[in-house]
């Protein structure tokens, strides 16, 4: 039970007996007589415990305050710190372009055959070169097995064709001078052999 409710409850009854004993006392002329001290007893304990109770009760509204008022701080510190969130989430996205390649891919490009194996995990060509620029990659699967063609540098993915079987597609990208690499993504087969070295220059 807390303070507040015991309050009430000690605050009602003591309001119930000083009813009680002032009606006992109007009808009861030799009222309280003997039962005095008694009566009296009983009206500082109920006295005592309501004022106990409600100076508990005052304390705990005053820690419910101080609790509030903690908190609205700590939202208020969260809503001034948040605007400097946002602007270090901005900061990565402004540096982003300087991340593009130094080397410019400018040049005429060129577009390049290559084939899959019909009956292995190969390509015809294990080396590729082309011109900077646009470069396409013609690529023709006969085989019934699904392969694609990817381009790659340094292992990091630059574009990659659709994943067919028994059918021609193509993969182009802007390549700046460099090598690169030429691989099948599909699980197994690059490791297989469907991998190849692009020169660009
Ligand atoms: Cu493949």
């Amino acid at each position: 039970m807390s303070n507040e409710t015991l309050f009430f409850v000690c605050g009602i009854a003591l309001a119930v007996c000083a009813v009680v004993v002032s009606f006992i006392g109007l009808r009861v002329k030799s009222f309280p007589g003997k039962a005095g001290p008694f009566v009296a007893l009983a009206f500082a304990v109920l006295i005592g415990a309501t004022t106990t109770f409600a100076v508990l009760h005052a304390k705990d509204e005053d820690k419910a305050k101080a609790a509030e008022l903690s908190k609205a701080d700590e939202e208020a510190e969260k809503e001034e710190s948040s605007p400097v969130e946002e602007e270090s989430k901005e900061a990565p996205a402004k540096e982003a372009p300087a991340a593009k390649p130094e080397v410019s891919a400018k040049g005429p490009g060129g577009t390049l055959q290559l084939a899959a194996s019909e009956t292995d995990l190969a390509f015809d060509k294990t080396s590729l070169t082309s011109k900077p620029g646009k470069v396409t990659i013609d690529f023709d699967n006969p085989a019934a097995l699904e392969h694609n063609v990817a381009i790659e540098q340094n292992g990091k993915q630059i574009a990659i064709s659709e994943t067919l079987a028994k059918g021609k597609t193509s993969v182009s990208a802007e390549l700046a001078p460099g090598t690169y690499t030429y691989l099948c993504t599909v699980p197994g087969h690059a490791e297989a052999g469907m991998e190849g070295t692009l020169v660009v220059k």
